[in-house]
């Protein structure tokens, strides 16, 4: 039959009480106001009909899937192996995809990737699977009208990792100290209320829909630290978590686990969890084998041990690559992967040893463990050695293990940027961590790392930061995070500036506001820089931590510096920072390859921003910036609370342009950060005052 599948039933009928994110009915506007050919059969494509439906049931175009064919289609969306395409242009351009477009390779597109161009007035897009045409789809959506235009290029896209995953650290009970959510600052789980699975079907799909919008394809559903009922989600709570792969899988998301490594004595009655026990891993291959009965494209487990107190093979006397080979074997049969954690270090530090360092300490555990993990074992190494600060060298580990398949873990829920009550827009602090270079200019980027070699690497991970709060994220301006996360997984080289533009573009559509040009420049304007803006009023020059201890919002200088974490930064009256040289130090230097392990190890050639994270110095120690220490300190704190001041006029100015709702919670937050800025200007500012005694040049007010 033809035509016909305009205007048919839509999921998404009736009125949401959430806000639409990035892609409110308008963003399709241009796609859904012309005639439309849709070619190939599959659960996607499937949903590349059903989106493309919805679009032309609203802007008055039409789609065709199947014959009769005479149609003068302006798009054409077709798997390459659907056969003929019944268009003249969509039919040559098929064909001239093979061989290679953008000059290079075979032609061949992948599981995800595809082909979009535009042949004699005829925008095309050819996929060799069904989850390329729906990335396709969406690519076609954020270029708009310039989707139509002859000048489009052709050009092949494949995302550079396959692996693009979003953790959420989610619990199915409430937590006493870490709620519905661990760190979580959007409301409630859109996954689990008070003990039990949501059911909110509308919902996911609508997650699943942003997620595959900006290139997410899986999602862990519950949180790492895996509670007493969290931990039956492998066994008896299952139906759960298969409800949620159901209902994510026509965006090709795929549904992860997270799993206690103690499953088999909680869940499975057994005196060990040992992983060279043969009855645990008999428990484990049962475990695994009923999961993808549920769940056939399962993705694969996540495990934290030995960490923060959760169970792990060292109280079996077994190293870490035991442990995770043990679940890898259990996986292995099914196409699925464990991602084992690296997050490992003594949280029952004494402070007054100052010969261990907590930033050494991944590398030290999983270091010597290179070479001796199973094919489908994927070390997860958070970017940073410490702890998702807003500034930390790159971890040593990621530099370490070229026999190790390594994922970087960045961190979307702002626990250490603010809480999504600071705007805080982390692309280009993730931009800069996947171009770093740890053996400088010659060698590979982290993304490159992470991207592996032949693509088997274990790409990009972040906790998540949505809620079922009605914006997502509580403040508006932080799904720009998600977004953005996203978009770099699927491009590590995108320019932050341009993602961000990409995601306004999206989301504030001229239908929605009454003077697009403004609203677009000023939110550039509020987030662009509004990472380094935070840097600028926290802890100074990459010495990190110095928030309140446990829920870790607002400053507390010295909240964590006689604590057991391992945080410190050793201020007294001479100086600051941590002294983790070889020479006189920690020796945690000594971690990196050359050039950084020299460029670190010299108070000289380290960078001004992580100076205090490598090295103790005086308050007087001039920084390449030419001002000290000290001043460096007083100016930053009073100009990152004047940014903040900046950014809450801006937003004033766009009162009336966006929609009130969306108006009030970004200018409430932007209150809250002023605040807290200001709170920490004068904490840090006069803390520093009165340890060092020396006085602001330009004499300004510290208490
Ligand atoms: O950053 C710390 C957080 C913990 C978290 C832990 C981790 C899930 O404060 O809340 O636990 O890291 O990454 O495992």
């Amino acid at each position: 039959m033809s035509v016909p599948v305009t205007g048919r039933a839509s999921a998404h009928a009736g009125k949401s009480i959430w806000h639409a994110a990035w892609l409110p009915p308008a963003a399709f506007r241009e796609l859904g106001s012309r005639p439309v050919l849709v070619h190939g059969e599959g659960l996607l494509v499937d949903t590349v009909l059903d989106e493309v439906s919805r679009a032309c049931a609203r802007y008055g175009g039409r789609v065709w899937h199947g014959p009769p064919w005479q149609v003068d289609a302006d798009l054409v969306l077709a798997l390459r192996e659907a056969g003929r395409v019944p268009n003249v242009a969509a039919e040559s351009a098929r064909l001239g995809a093979t061989p290679a477009v953008n000059g290079a390779g075979d032609g061949a597109l992948g599981d995800e990737g595809y082909l979009l161009a535009r042949v004699d007035g005829v925008t095309v897009v050819l996929a060799d699977a069904p989850a390329g045409l729906l990335y396709g789809m969406f690519h076609v959506v954020r270029l708009g009208a310039a989707a139509f235009d002859d000048e489009l290029p052709a050009r092949r896209h494949r995302p550079a990792l396959d692996r693009r995953i979003l953790d959420h650290w989610d619990n199915v009970d409430i937590h006493p100290v870490s709620g519905q959510i661990e760190r979580g600052y959007a409301g409630g789980s859109l996954f689990w209320r008070d003990g039990a699975a949501r059911h909110d079907h509308a919902r996911l799909r609508d997650y699943g829909r942003l997620l595959a919008a900006c290139g997410v394809n899986a999602i862990t559903v519950n949180n790492v630290n895996v509670h007493d009922t969290e931990a039956r989600l492998l066994t008896d709570r299952l139906g759960d978590v298969a409800e949620t792969a159901q209902v994510l899988r026509p965006y090709g998301v795929r549904v992860h686990l997270s799993v206690s490594f103690a499953a088999p004595v909680v869940l499975g009655g057994l005196p060990t969890a040992d992983p060279l026990d043969d009855r645990v891993r008999a428990w484990w291959a049962a475990a695994t084998r009923r999961v993808y009965q549920r769940i056939p494209d399962f993705g694969g487990y996540l495990v934290k041990a030995d960490s923060e107190g959760r169970p792990g093979p060292f109280a079996y006397g077994r190293d870490h690559a035991d442990g995770a080979n043990l679940l890898a074997e259990a996986l292995a049969p099914h196409g699925g992967v464990v991602r084992w954690r690296a997050f490992v270090y003594d949280h029952r530090q004494d402070w007054r040893d100052r010969s261990t360092d907590r930033a050494r300490a991944a590398h030290d555990h999983f270091a010597p463990l290179d070479g001796r993990f199973d094919d489908n074992v994927i070390l997860q190494v958070k970017f940073g050695p410490i702890d998702f600060q807003p500034r930390e060298p790159v971890s040593p580990v990621l530099a370490a293990m070229p026999a190790t398949r390594l994922a970087v873990e960045l961190q979307a829920t702002q626990e250490y940027t603010g809480q999504q009550r600071h705007v805080c827009y982390l692309g280009p602090w993730w931009s800069e961590v996947l171009r770093f270079r740890p053996r400088g200019e010659a060698g590979g980027t982290i993304a490159d790392v992470a991207a592996g070699r032949a693509g088997a690497g274990g790409g990009l991970v972040a906790v998540a930061n949505v809620g079922d709060d009605p914006f997502w994220t509580a403040h508006p301006l932080a799904q720009a995070n998600l977004y953005a996360f996203g978009r770099l997984a699927w491009d590590p080289l995108l320019v932050p500036g341009a993602i961000l533009d990409e995601w306004i573009d999206l989301t504030w559509l001229p239908v929605a506001t009454g003077d697009p040009e403004t609203v677009r420049r000023t939110m550039h304007a509020i987030m662009d820089d509004s990472w380094r803006t935070y840097e600028r009023y926290t802890a100074p020059l990459g010495v990190g931590f110095m928030v309140r201890p446990g829920h870790h919002y607002g400053p507390d200088v010295d909240g964590y510096e006689y604590t057991p974490w391992g945080t410190y930064h050793f201020a007294d009256r001479d100086g600051v920072g941590v002294d983790r040289t070889r020479a006189t130090g920690t020796g945690f230097t000594g971690q990196y390859p050359p050039p950084w392990s020299e460029v670190y190890e010299s108070r000289e050639r380290c960078p001004d921003e992580l100076l205090l994270f490598f090295h103790h110095v005086p308050y007087r120690h001039v920084l390449h910036s030419g001002r000290t220490v000290i001043q460096h300190i007083y100016d930053t704190h009073f100009a990152g609370v004047e940014e903040v001041a900046a950014m809450r006029e801006r937003w004033r100015l766009v009162a009336g342009a966006v929609d009130p709702a969306v108006h009030d919670r970004v200018a409430e937050r932007l209150d809250e950060q002023f605040r807290s800025a200001v709170e920490w200007r004068d904490q840090i500012n006069t803390y520093f005052f009165r340890k060092s005694g020396v006085p602001d040049a330009h004499g300004r007010r510290i208490h």
